[in-house]
């Protein structure tokens, strides 16, 4: 979809004597038309044709120099004509959700005022000086170079602009040569709160929007985490459980289990009265510290699917046995070892019938 240079909302002479005439024809007829055709041609035949101009510049740094360039020039000058009109001038409306965040935002109209005027003039070259809203519907001030703007993944600063002004030369330079600061000034005549306050609601609405979205697909990873973990082995999550704290023991304890399956059942057995002894000074050592416990019993239960690969009923045996103590352990326990241990429990009662299969299977 190629862009469209947008018409002037009002005559191209109307906002004399602030913006003379011959600035704004040349300003909008060739200046915004230039960056509307070189932005279509920067796009043309690529996947970014298919997106809206917001989506191609939150993403800008990573289009090349002509879309950023192109596609920045084409959305700030689309809002600098809007928010200009010849009715313009005053003050925001401090009863409007806009007033208000204005009025929080800033001490007075003289603040904004000064800190917008600072931004614009210390603008080193080429750039704009803007009002933008944050995540939180508040305000500020901010100012980028060339035809940057603060919804690119570039920006120092990153917000909605609800009201710009360019500071290029070419915005100026045939009524006020180098005077930049009275351009500046003469800008306040010509603001359209109106607008600016439209420019406001709509921000915010895009805000909903963008927070919705991200907390859906924040929902969404966390199911597809889920689901995940319901779809794979039990093995494997006992390793990531574990993995932090004790990538070692893991390690030894997958050695030891190839070697059980080797060789007789004694070695299951030692394995068992280990693992007891293991979880009762575990569980000791739970009433009396408290971060080693969620730890202590992944290592259990670790220890314990190795177990389980070799035998069966003894196996079943230590683990009733850890589980009636685990409960214990638990109404001492903060949140995290609750979280832990349910992660635990979900685990035991799978790897249970797999034993119990296991040893129907062997009883036959
Ligand atoms: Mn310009």
């Amino acid at each position: 979809m190629a862009f469209k240079l947008p018409e002037l909302p009002y005559a191209v002479n109307s906002l004399e004597p602030f913006f003379d005439e011959k600035t704004m024809m040349i300003h909008h007829g060739k200046h915004h038309a230039g960056y509307t055709n070189k932005l279509n041609a920067a796009i043309a035949g690529t996947s970014l044709e298919k997106l809206s101009i917001k989506g191609i510049l939150k993403n800008a740094g990573k289009h090349g120099a002509g879309v950023r360039n192109n596609g920045g020039g084409f959305f700030n000058h689309s809002l600098f004509w809007k928010i200009l009109s010849p009715k313009g001038g005053g003050k925001p409306k401090g009863s409007s959700n806009f007033g208000k965040a204005f009025n929080r935002s800033f001490k007075s109209f003289e603040d904004f005022k000064t800190q917008f005027s600072t931004a614009a003039q210390t603008r080193f070259g080429s750039g704009w000086a803007w009002l933008c809203v944050n995540k939180s519907g508040g305000l500020f001030v901010t100012s980028t170079p060339n035809q940057d703007n603060p919804l690119m993944d570039v920006a120092d600063k990153k917000g909605t602009p609800i009201l710009g002004l360019d500071v290029w030369e070419h915005a100026y330079y045939l009524k006020y040569q180098n005077k930049r600061p009275d351009y500046v000034q003469a800008f306040f005549n010509l603001i359209n709160w109106d607008q600016v306050n439209a420019n406001y609601e709509a921000a915010l609405v895009s805000n909903k929007k963008e927070n919705s979205i991200k907390s859906t697909s924040s929902k969404n990873s966390k199911l597809m985490k889920s689901t995940a973990k319901k779809a794979t082995a039990k093995k494997p999550k006992a390793k990531k459980a574990t993995a932090k704290r004790k990538p070692t023991a893991k390690k030894k304890v997958a050695k030891k289990a190839t070697a059980k399956k080797a060789t007789a059942k004694k070695k299951p057995t030692a394995k068992k009265a280990t693992t007891r002894k293991t979880t009762a000074k575990k569980s000791t050592a739970k009433k009396a510290t408290a971060k080693r416990k969620p730890a202590a019993k992944k290592k259990t239960t670790a220890k314990k699917t190795t177990a389980k690969k070799s035998t069966a009923k003894k196996k079943t045996t230590a683990k009733k046995t850890t589980a009636k103590r685990k409960p214990v352990a638990k109404k001492k326990s903060t949140a995290k070892k609750t979280t832990a241990r349910k992660t635990t429990a979900k685990r035991k009662p799978a790897r249970k019938k797999v034993s119990l299969r296991r040893s129907a299977a062997k009883k036959k």
